[in-house]
Protein backbone atom coordinates (compact mmCIF):
# COMPACT_ATOMS: atom_id res chain seq x y z
CA UNK A 1 0.00 0.00 0.00
CA UNK A 2 1.21 3.79 -0.84
CA UNK A 3 1.26 6.10 1.88
CA UNK A 4 -0.96 9.09 1.21
CA UNK A 5 -0.76 12.55 2.30
CA UNK A 6 -4.22 14.21 3.06
CA UNK A 7 -3.67 17.84 4.16
CA UNK A 8 -6.13 19.16 6.93
CA UNK A 9 -5.58 22.03 9.25
CA UNK A 10 -5.47 22.54 13.33
CA UNK A 11 -8.04 24.29 15.01
CA UNK A 12 -4.66 26.71 15.67
CA UNK A 13 -4.79 27.75 11.59
CA UNK A 14 -1.59 25.51 11.23
CA UNK A 15 -1.72 23.26 8.15
CA UNK A 16 -0.30 19.73 9.18
CA UNK A 17 -0.88 16.38 6.85
CA UNK A 18 -2.13 13.28 8.31
CA UNK A 19 -1.34 9.83 6.84
CA UNK A 20 -5.01 8.18 6.25
CA UNK A 21 -6.09 5.55 4.17
CA UNK A 22 -7.05 7.28 0.96
CA UNK A 23 -9.88 4.58 0.91
CA UNK A 24 -11.27 4.89 3.85
CA UNK A 25 -9.56 7.54 5.80
CA UNK A 26 -8.77 5.72 8.51
CA UNK A 27 -5.75 5.63 10.51
CA UNK A 28 -2.66 4.10 8.92
CA UNK A 29 -2.00 1.12 11.15
CA UNK A 30 1.93 0.30 11.79
CA UNK A 31 2.99 -3.08 13.62
CA UNK A 32 6.28 -2.90 15.71
CA UNK A 33 7.86 -5.84 16.68
CA UNK A 34 10.05 -5.90 19.48
CA UNK A 35 8.25 -2.60 21.07
CA UNK A 36 8.69 -3.77 24.12
CA UNK A 37 12.20 -3.68 23.79
CA UNK A 38 14.63 -0.90 24.08
CA UNK A 39 14.72 1.27 21.12
CA UNK A 40 11.17 -0.21 20.07
CA UNK A 41 9.54 1.18 23.24
CA UNK A 42 11.22 4.84 22.79
CA UNK A 43 9.77 4.49 18.86
CA UNK A 44 6.65 3.45 20.11
CA UNK A 45 6.32 6.25 22.69
CA UNK A 46 7.89 8.88 20.38
CA UNK A 47 6.02 7.96 17.11
CA UNK A 48 2.13 8.15 19.58
CA UNK A 49 3.28 11.71 20.61
CA UNK A 50 4.72 13.16 17.01
CA UNK A 51 2.62 11.02 14.85
CA UNK A 52 -1.10 10.35 15.81
CA UNK A 53 -2.04 9.41 12.08
CA UNK A 54 -0.92 6.09 13.29
CA UNK A 55 -2.35 3.68 15.11
CA UNK A 56 0.10 0.62 16.79
CA UNK A 57 -0.12 -2.71 16.89
CA UNK A 58 2.96 -4.06 18.98
CA UNK A 59 4.39 -7.56 18.35
CA UNK A 60 7.07 -9.06 21.03
CA UNK A 61 7.43 -12.26 22.44
CA UNK A 62 8.90 -10.65 25.67
CA UNK A 63 12.14 -12.56 26.28
CA UNK A 64 14.19 -11.10 29.13
CA UNK A 65 14.97 -7.77 27.18
CA UNK A 66 11.19 -6.84 26.69
CA UNK A 67 8.95 -5.49 29.41
CA UNK A 68 5.36 -4.86 28.54
CA UNK A 69 5.30 -2.35 31.40
CA UNK A 70 7.25 0.19 28.93
CA UNK A 71 3.75 -0.03 27.14
CA UNK A 72 1.40 0.60 30.43
CA UNK A 73 -1.10 3.26 29.55
CA UNK A 74 -0.44 3.52 26.46
CA UNK A 75 -2.89 3.61 23.27
CA UNK A 76 -1.17 0.73 21.66
CA UNK A 77 -2.52 -2.71 20.83
CA UNK A 78 0.06 -5.46 22.29
CA UNK A 79 -0.04 -8.62 21.37
CA UNK A 80 2.55 -10.97 22.80
CA UNK A 81 3.99 -13.58 20.72
CA UNK A 82 6.94 -14.74 18.20
CA UNK A 83 8.14 -13.13 15.59
CA UNK A 84 9.08 -16.11 13.68
CA UNK A 85 5.33 -17.54 14.31
CA UNK A 86 4.39 -17.49 10.98
CA UNK A 87 0.95 -17.96 11.35
CA UNK A 88 0.37 -14.91 13.63
CA UNK A 89 2.34 -12.80 11.91
CA UNK A 90 0.28 -13.61 8.24
CA UNK A 91 -2.34 -12.17 10.50
CA UNK A 92 -0.75 -9.12 12.15
CA UNK A 93 0.69 -8.19 8.35
CA UNK A 94 -2.33 -8.58 6.56
CA UNK A 95 -3.52 -6.07 9.06
CA UNK A 96 -1.21 -3.57 8.86
CA UNK A 97 -0.36 -0.71 6.59
CA UNK A 98 3.32 -0.42 7.51
CA UNK A 99 5.93 -2.81 9.32
CA UNK A 100 8.77 -1.41 11.43
CA UNK A 101 10.86 -4.24 12.40
CA UNK A 102 13.20 -4.27 15.67
CA UNK A 103 12.14 -7.46 17.56
CA UNK A 104 15.59 -9.67 17.55
CA UNK A 105 18.13 -11.14 20.44
CA UNK A 106 20.56 -8.20 20.64
CA UNK A 107 23.17 -8.97 22.99
CA UNK A 108 26.53 -9.56 21.91
CA UNK A 109 27.99 -11.75 25.23
CA UNK A 110 24.99 -13.41 25.19
CA UNK A 111 25.11 -14.53 22.05
CA UNK A 112 29.02 -16.00 22.65
CA UNK A 113 27.30 -18.13 25.68
CA UNK A 114 24.33 -18.99 23.56
CA UNK A 115 23.80 -18.49 19.88
CA UNK A 116 20.70 -20.95 19.13
CA UNK A 117 18.19 -18.09 20.06
CA UNK A 118 19.62 -15.24 17.87
CA UNK A 119 19.44 -17.87 15.03
CA UNK A 120 16.02 -18.01 15.51
CA UNK A 121 15.10 -15.11 16.05
CA UNK A 122 17.29 -12.74 14.00
CA UNK A 123 17.40 -15.03 10.96
CA UNK A 124 14.12 -17.16 11.31
CA UNK A 125 12.27 -14.35 12.41
CA UNK A 126 13.01 -11.71 9.86
CA UNK A 127 12.21 -15.05 7.24
CA UNK A 128 8.91 -15.45 8.40
CA UNK A 129 8.36 -11.70 8.29
CA UNK A 130 9.03 -11.68 5.54
CA UNK A 131 7.28 -14.09 3.49
CA UNK A 132 3.96 -12.31 4.93
CA UNK A 133 5.50 -9.04 3.59
CA UNK A 134 6.04 -10.54 0.58
CA UNK A 135 2.17 -11.69 0.44
CA UNK A 136 0.62 -8.43 1.48
CA UNK A 137 2.89 -6.23 -0.35
CA UNK A 138 3.27 -4.64 2.93
CA UNK A 139 5.60 -1.28 3.40
CA UNK A 140 8.58 -2.54 5.60
CA UNK A 141 11.41 -0.71 7.37
CA UNK A 142 13.86 -3.56 8.70
CA UNK A 143 16.12 -2.07 11.55
CA UNK A 144 19.83 -3.53 11.13
CA UNK A 145 23.11 -2.58 12.60
CA UNK A 146 26.48 -1.22 12.23
CA UNK A 147 28.22 -4.60 13.53
CA UNK A 148 27.09 -6.33 10.04
CA UNK A 149 30.20 -4.53 8.34
CA UNK A 150 32.70 -5.86 11.11
CA UNK A 151 35.36 -3.25 12.66
CA UNK A 152 37.49 -0.96 12.23
CA UNK A 153 41.19 -0.85 13.58
CA UNK A 154 41.82 1.92 16.34
CA UNK A 155 44.26 3.78 13.58
CA UNK A 156 42.14 3.45 10.58
CA UNK A 157 39.81 6.70 10.33
CA UNK A 158 37.65 5.53 7.82
CA UNK A 159 33.95 5.30 8.24
CA UNK A 160 31.33 2.37 7.27
CA UNK A 161 29.05 3.35 4.21
CA UNK A 162 25.50 2.23 2.98
CA UNK A 163 28.27 0.17 0.68
CA UNK A 164 30.61 -1.67 3.14
CA UNK A 165 31.34 -5.03 2.89
CA UNK A 166 29.82 -7.27 5.05
CA UNK A 167 31.96 -8.70 7.50
CA UNK A 168 30.74 -9.52 10.72
CA UNK A 169 32.29 -10.45 14.15
CA UNK A 170 29.96 -12.25 16.58
CA UNK A 171 26.62 -14.65 16.69
CA UNK A 172 24.96 -11.66 17.02
CA UNK A 173 26.20 -10.06 14.20
CA UNK A 174 26.48 -12.50 12.10
CA UNK A 175 22.77 -13.37 12.84
CA UNK A 176 21.38 -9.87 11.83
CA UNK A 177 23.33 -10.07 8.77
CA UNK A 178 21.94 -13.00 7.78
CA UNK A 179 18.72 -11.15 8.23
CA UNK A 180 19.96 -7.72 6.27
CA UNK A 181 20.55 -10.69 3.04
CA UNK A 182 17.34 -12.08 3.04
CA UNK A 183 15.83 -8.51 3.64
CA UNK A 184 18.06 -7.42 0.19
CA UNK A 185 17.34 -10.83 -1.38
CA UNK A 186 13.12 -10.24 -1.09
CA UNK A 187 13.57 -6.46 -2.21
CA UNK A 188 15.52 -7.21 -5.58
CA UNK A 189 14.03 -10.98 -6.35
CA UNK A 190 10.05 -9.81 -5.42
CA UNK A 191 9.94 -6.10 -5.04
CA UNK A 192 8.63 -5.40 -1.88
CA UNK A 193 8.58 -2.24 -0.26
CA UNK A 194 11.24 -2.20 2.06
CA UNK A 195 14.11 0.47 3.28
CA UNK A 196 16.96 -0.76 5.88
CA UNK A 197 18.91 1.49 8.42
CA UNK A 198 22.19 0.51 10.34
CA UNK A 199 22.38 2.09 13.20
CA UNK A 200 25.09 2.73 15.69
CA UNK A 201 25.68 1.79 19.38
CA UNK A 202 22.29 3.12 21.09
CA UNK A 203 21.73 4.54 24.60
CA UNK A 204 19.07 6.08 26.34
CA UNK A 205 16.06 5.60 28.76
CA UNK A 206 14.76 2.13 28.61
CA UNK A 207 17.69 0.23 27.48
CA UNK A 208 18.01 -3.15 29.16
CA UNK A 209 21.33 -3.26 32.37
CA UNK A 210 23.30 -6.30 30.46
CA UNK A 211 24.52 -2.83 28.44
CA UNK A 212 26.90 -0.90 28.68
CA UNK A 213 25.81 2.04 29.76
CA UNK A 214 22.82 1.10 31.77
CA UNK A 215 25.75 -1.51 33.68
CA UNK A 216 27.94 1.25 34.71
CA UNK A 217 25.05 3.93 35.62
CA UNK A 218 23.36 1.15 38.02
CA UNK A 219 26.64 -0.20 38.98
CA UNK A 220 27.44 3.50 40.71
CA UNK A 221 23.35 3.26 42.04
CA UNK A 222 23.68 -0.23 43.84
CA UNK A 223 27.48 1.01 44.94
CA UNK A 224 29.27 -1.66 43.05
CA UNK A 225 32.22 -0.33 40.93
CA UNK A 226 32.02 0.08 37.40
CA UNK A 227 33.58 -2.42 34.78
CA UNK A 228 35.51 -1.98 31.92
CA UNK A 229 36.40 -4.61 29.05
CA UNK A 230 40.27 -5.23 28.70
CA UNK A 231 41.98 -1.43 28.04
CA UNK A 232 38.40 0.40 27.24
CA UNK A 233 40.57 1.75 23.99
CA UNK A 234 37.65 0.41 21.90
CA UNK A 235 34.73 3.48 20.15
CA UNK A 236 31.28 2.71 19.88
CA UNK A 237 29.41 5.72 17.51
CA UNK A 238 26.97 6.59 20.44
CA UNK A 239 23.73 8.07 19.56
CA UNK A 240 20.55 8.76 21.60
CA UNK A 241 17.90 6.40 20.62
CA UNK A 242 15.22 9.31 20.17
CA UNK A 243 17.87 10.34 16.99
CA UNK A 244 17.70 6.84 15.90
CA UNK A 245 13.83 6.83 15.95
CA UNK A 246 13.60 10.09 14.35
CA UNK A 247 16.00 9.19 11.64
CA UNK A 248 13.72 5.74 11.29
CA UNK A 249 10.93 8.24 11.03
CA UNK A 250 12.11 9.76 8.27
CA UNK A 251 13.37 7.21 6.22
CA UNK A 252 9.45 5.47 6.56
CA UNK A 253 8.16 9.02 5.73
CA UNK A 254 10.97 9.55 3.00
CA UNK A 255 12.56 7.39 2.20
CA UNK A 256 13.94 5.51 -0.87
CA UNK A 257 12.03 2.27 -1.53
CA UNK A 258 15.23 -0.70 -1.82
CA UNK A 259 17.80 1.42 0.09
CA UNK A 260 19.57 1.48 2.93
CA UNK A 261 20.66 3.89 5.18
CA UNK A 262 23.48 4.55 7.54
CA UNK A 263 22.11 6.14 10.91
CA UNK A 264 25.18 8.25 13.15
CA UNK A 265 25.45 11.15 15.34
CA UNK A 266 29.55 11.56 14.54
CA UNK A 267 30.33 10.61 18.14
CA UNK A 268 33.11 7.86 16.47
CA UNK A 269 35.95 10.00 18.64
CA UNK A 270 35.01 8.42 22.10
CA UNK A 271 36.39 5.81 24.13
CA UNK A 272 35.03 3.33 26.05
CA UNK A 273 37.18 4.71 28.97
CA UNK A 274 36.38 7.77 28.29
CA UNK A 275 32.80 6.74 28.21
CA UNK A 276 32.82 5.24 31.63
CA UNK A 277 35.08 8.16 33.19
CA UNK A 278 31.88 10.84 32.07
CA UNK A 279 29.66 8.85 33.85
CA UNK A 280 31.62 8.24 37.30
CA UNK A 281 32.04 12.13 36.86
CA UNK A 282 28.33 12.99 35.92
CA UNK A 283 27.80 10.69 39.06
CA UNK A 284 29.87 12.73 41.42
CA UNK A 285 32.99 9.70 41.54
CA UNK A 286 36.39 10.51 40.31
CA UNK A 287 36.70 9.94 36.68
CA UNK A 288 38.94 6.68 37.47
CA UNK A 289 36.74 5.22 39.83
CA UNK A 290 36.19 1.76 37.54
CA UNK A 291 37.64 -1.47 37.32
CA UNK A 292 39.17 -3.19 34.20
CA UNK A 293 37.74 -6.79 33.51
CA UNK A 294 38.44 -9.75 31.40
CA UNK A 295 37.76 -8.60 27.71
CA UNK A 296 34.96 -9.81 25.88
CA UNK A 297 36.48 -12.92 22.85
CA UNK A 298 36.88 -11.03 19.49
CA UNK A 299 35.83 -7.51 20.96
CA UNK A 300 35.25 -5.30 18.03
CA UNK A 301 37.44 -2.29 17.87
CA UNK A 302 35.77 0.60 16.58
CA UNK A 303 32.53 1.29 14.68
CA UNK A 304 32.14 4.64 12.91
CA UNK A 305 29.30 6.01 10.48
CA UNK A 306 28.99 7.96 7.82
CA UNK A 307 25.61 8.97 7.99
CA UNK A 308 25.81 11.78 5.12
CA UNK A 309 23.25 10.35 2.85
CA UNK A 310 20.58 10.57 4.97
CA UNK A 311 21.05 13.92 6.19
CA UNK A 312 21.61 15.21 2.41
CA UNK A 313 19.30 13.21 1.19
CA UNK A 314 16.63 13.09 3.64
CA UNK A 315 17.68 16.46 5.47
CA UNK A 316 18.24 14.22 8.88
CA UNK A 317 19.73 15.83 11.76
CA UNK A 318 20.86 14.46 15.50
CA UNK A 319 19.05 16.52 18.00
CA UNK A 320 21.80 15.58 20.53
CA UNK A 321 25.06 16.76 19.23
CA UNK A 322 27.30 18.50 21.97
CA UNK A 323 30.47 18.76 19.77
CA UNK A 324 32.96 19.00 22.59
CA UNK A 325 31.52 16.84 25.01
CA UNK A 326 29.87 13.94 22.64
CA UNK A 327 27.11 12.95 24.90
CA UNK A 328 27.59 14.32 27.88
CA UNK A 329 23.96 16.27 27.55
CA UNK A 330 22.20 12.73 26.76
CA UNK A 331 23.81 10.76 28.98
CA UNK A 332 23.12 13.28 32.11
CA UNK A 333 19.48 12.62 30.81
CA UNK A 334 20.00 8.87 30.88
CA UNK A 335 21.36 8.82 34.07
CA UNK A 336 18.79 11.07 35.41
CA UNK A 337 16.42 8.81 34.02
CA UNK A 338 17.67 5.28 35.97
CA UNK A 339 18.07 7.35 38.76
CA UNK A 340 14.41 8.22 39.18
CA UNK A 341 13.68 4.61 37.71
CA UNK A 342 14.67 2.19 40.19
CA UNK A 343 11.92 -0.42 40.38
CA UNK A 344 12.21 -0.44 36.33
CA UNK A 345 15.80 -2.49 36.55
CA UNK A 346 16.19 -3.00 40.44
CA UNK A 347 14.63 -6.15 40.03
CA UNK A 348 16.65 -7.37 37.47
CA UNK A 349 20.75 -6.51 38.42
CA UNK A 350 21.69 -9.36 41.18
CA UNK A 351 21.31 -11.76 38.29
CA UNK A 352 22.87 -9.31 35.27
CA UNK A 353 25.87 -9.19 37.62
CA UNK A 354 25.81 -13.22 38.63
CA UNK A 355 26.26 -13.51 34.70
CA UNK A 356 28.91 -11.17 34.06
CA UNK A 357 30.82 -12.71 37.16
CA UNK A 358 30.58 -16.33 35.55
CA UNK A 359 32.54 -15.25 32.84
CA UNK A 360 34.81 -12.89 35.14
CA UNK A 361 33.28 -9.79 33.66
P1 LIG B 1 16.31 -5.17 23.04
O1 LIG B 1 17.03 -6.44 23.30
O2 LIG B 1 16.23 -4.14 24.10
O3 LIG B 1 14.80 -5.49 22.61
C1 LIG B 1 14.50 -6.52 21.70
C2 LIG B 1 13.00 -6.80 21.82
O4 LIG B 1 12.67 -7.83 20.86
C3 LIG B 1 12.59 -7.33 23.19
O5 LIG B 1 11.42 -6.66 23.63
C4 LIG B 1 12.32 -8.81 22.96
O6 LIG B 1 11.33 -9.35 23.83
C5 LIG B 1 11.87 -8.81 21.51
N1 LIG B 1 12.09 -10.10 20.84
C6 LIG B 1 13.22 -10.84 20.82
N2 LIG B 1 13.04 -11.96 20.11
C7 LIG B 1 11.75 -11.92 19.67
C8 LIG B 1 10.96 -12.78 18.89
N3 LIG B 1 11.43 -13.96 18.42
N4 LIG B 1 9.68 -12.44 18.61
C9 LIG B 1 9.17 -11.26 19.07
N5 LIG B 1 9.87 -10.42 19.84
C10 LIG B 1 11.15 -10.73 20.13
O7 LIG B 1 16.96 -4.58 21.71
P2 LIG B 1 17.15 -3.09 21.21
O8 LIG B 1 18.45 -2.59 21.70
O9 LIG B 1 15.92 -2.34 21.44
O10 LIG B 1 17.33 -3.37 19.64
C11 LIG B 1 16.22 -3.32 18.75
C12 LIG B 1 16.71 -3.50 17.33
O11 LIG B 1 17.67 -2.51 17.00
C13 LIG B 1 17.41 -4.85 17.11
O12 LIG B 1 17.03 -5.34 15.84
C14 LIG B 1 18.90 -4.49 17.12
O13 LIG B 1 19.64 -5.38 16.35
C15 LIG B 1 18.87 -3.10 16.53
N6 LIG B 1 19.99 -2.22 16.91
C16 LIG B 1 20.25 -1.99 18.23
C17 LIG B 1 21.26 -1.09 18.59
C18 LIG B 1 21.58 -0.78 20.03
O14 LIG B 1 22.55 -0.10 20.30
N7 LIG B 1 20.80 -1.24 21.00
C19 LIG B 1 21.99 -0.45 17.58
C20 LIG B 1 21.70 -0.73 16.25
C21 LIG B 1 20.68 -1.60 15.93
O1 LIG C 1 30.27 -3.95 31.28
C1 LIG C 1 30.67 -3.69 30.14
N1 LIG C 1 31.90 -3.12 29.98
C2 LIG C 1 32.40 -2.81 28.76
O2 LIG C 1 33.51 -2.29 28.66
C3 LIG C 1 29.86 -3.95 28.96
C4 LIG C 1 28.50 -4.57 29.10
C5 LIG C 1 30.38 -3.60 27.74
N2 LIG C 1 31.61 -3.05 27.62
C6 LIG C 1 32.11 -2.63 26.29
C7 LIG C 1 31.94 -3.64 25.17
C8 LIG C 1 31.71 -2.74 23.98
O3 LIG C 1 32.94 -2.31 23.44
O4 LIG C 1 31.27 -1.52 25.92
C9 LIG C 1 30.98 -1.54 24.53
C10 LIG C 1 29.48 -1.60 24.33
O5 LIG C 1 29.02 -2.88 24.73
P1 LIG C 1 27.48 -3.30 24.61
O6 LIG C 1 26.64 -2.32 25.33
O7 LIG C 1 27.37 -4.73 24.96
O8 LIG C 1 27.20 -3.04 23.06
P2 LIG C 1 27.83 -3.64 21.72
O9 LIG C 1 28.47 -4.96 21.94
O10 LIG C 1 28.71 -2.58 21.11
O11 LIG C 1 26.50 -3.84 20.83
C11 LIG C 1 25.46 -2.84 20.86
O12 LIG C 1 25.52 -1.96 19.76
C12 LIG C 1 25.13 -2.45 18.51
C13 LIG C 1 24.09 -3.48 20.94
O13 LIG C 1 24.05 -4.34 22.06
C14 LIG C 1 23.75 -4.17 19.67
O14 LIG C 1 22.46 -4.75 19.75
C15 LIG C 1 23.80 -3.16 18.56
O15 LIG C 1 23.54 -3.76 17.30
Amino acid sequence: MEFYKYATSSPWGVSFFCRLDPVSLTLMKMLVTGGAGFIGTNFVRRTLTTRPEYEITVLDKLTYAGNSSNLTGLDVHFVQGDVADRELVDKLVKASDVVVHFAAETHVDASLRDPAAFVHSNVVGTFALLEAIRKYDTRLHYISTDEVFGDLELTDSRRFTETSPYNPSSPYSATKAGADHLVRAWIRSFNIPATLSHCSNNYGPYQHIEKFIPRQITNILTHRTPKLYGTGAQIRDWIHVDDHNSAVQLILDNGTIGESYIIGADNDHITNKQVISLICELMGLSPDAYEHVSDRPGHDQRYAMDSTKLRTELGWQPHFTDTNTGMRTGLAETITWYTENRAWWEPLKAQVEANYAATGQ
